[in-house]
């Protein structure tokens, strides 16, 4: 409806968050660098047999993680919500399930679970809360395996097991922004299932144009990608700090913040004169720790913004 909506439009300036197993690698395999893909994507590009990658679950201990003061820097960024990877497609969960032992509070030593976590500290600090859910499961036994980006159904007991995971993810963690799902290939029933199913648990959270067939609240751009015009839609840009990648990664080249701020501050007002929402990406390491890279380009946006009286 038209109040979600506004109510939506207003958070202007959003934190994205890629933080999984994938991090731990930061982009690293066997001692080498993986040039190719995103590293939250290591797995499949690798690529990292199946069994060896979800192994790496029983050593994820990000300890660094600290929900308050990431929360605290997307406050002092000028930013209004934060929206974390739940799940990305690796299939590995960043909250506490019963649908699977593949989630960070059963499979890992840290015990914790970091959707609630960070749904806490964000209502703390006055921050919507978004999250983003990935379609694709590499995990999952019903999923097809490594499930390419182009197929055009998702197998129904995949469909089910997202829609568990899906009620639990709506019912746990107070209200939910938006939900962010990602690299849909579902047929038009399944995409308006799912659609349906977050309305019916909360009518206000905004569905992202990603869940396929025309079922969604709110457009996303291509990564990294701004329209040239003003669109008739809710919409929205997510941006990463580097564009070869989300997910952590260790050998990135990271100079100049400032230049990189003012690239990004470029991107904001672009973004958000056309009416659109600006969801810029950092990716922490595997502890938990935010780069402080990303930081900088973070504070300093939130500088510039706060001259301007909007932070
Ligand atoms: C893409 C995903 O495949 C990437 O890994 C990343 O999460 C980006 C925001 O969306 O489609």
């Amino acid at each position: 409806d038209t109040q979600s909506f506004r109510q939506w439009q207003d958070n202007k300036f959003s934190m994205f968050i890629h933080f999984g197993l994938y991090s731990k690698l930061g982009g690293v395999w066997k001692g080498k660098p993986v040039t190719q893909g995103y590293s939250e994507q290591i797995m499949a590009f690798a690529p990292v047999p199946k069994d060896k990658y979800e192994a790496l679950a029983g050593e994820f201990n990000p300890n660094c993680f600290n929900a308050d003061s990431i929360a605290a820097l997307a406050k002092r960024a000028g930013m209004r919500s934060v929206v974390l990877t739940s799940k990305h497609h690796d299939g590995f969960c960043l909250f506490r399930t019963k649908t699977t032992a593949y989630n960070i509070y059963d499979a890992s030593p840290c015990k914790r679970d970091l959707v609630k976590e960070m749904a806490e500290a964000c209502k703390r600090a006055g921050l919507n809360f978004g999250l983003y859910f990935s379609l694709i499961d590499w995990h999952c036994p019903y999923a097809s395996p490594m499930a390419p980006h182009n197929a055009n159904f998702i197998p129904s007991k995949h469909h089910e097991y997202s829609k568990a995971q899906l009620k639990e993810l709506l019912t746990r963690y107070g209200p939910i922004s938006e939900l962010w799902f990602d690299m849909g290939s579902n047929t038009p029933e399944q995409s308006r299932e799912l659609y349906e199913l977050v309305h019916r648990i909360q009518p206000s959270c905004m569905v992202s144009g990603r869940l396929g067939n025309d079922c969604y609240d709110f457009c996303v751009m291509g990564d990294n990608q701004y329209p040239d015009a003003t669109l008739q839609t809710p919409w929205q840009t997510c941006a990463s700090m580097f564009n070869e990648t989300w997910g952590y990664r260790s050998w990135q080249k990271r100079e100049n913040a400032k230049e990189k701020a003012a690239e990004k501050m470029r991107a904001l007002a672009n973004v958000v004169s056309h009416g659109g929402n600006y969801l810029l990406n950092i990716g922490p390491d595997g502890q938990g720790n935010v780069i402080s890279f990303e930081r900088q380009v973070l504070e300093r946006i939130g500088k510039w913004l706060g001259q301007y009286g909007y932070a």
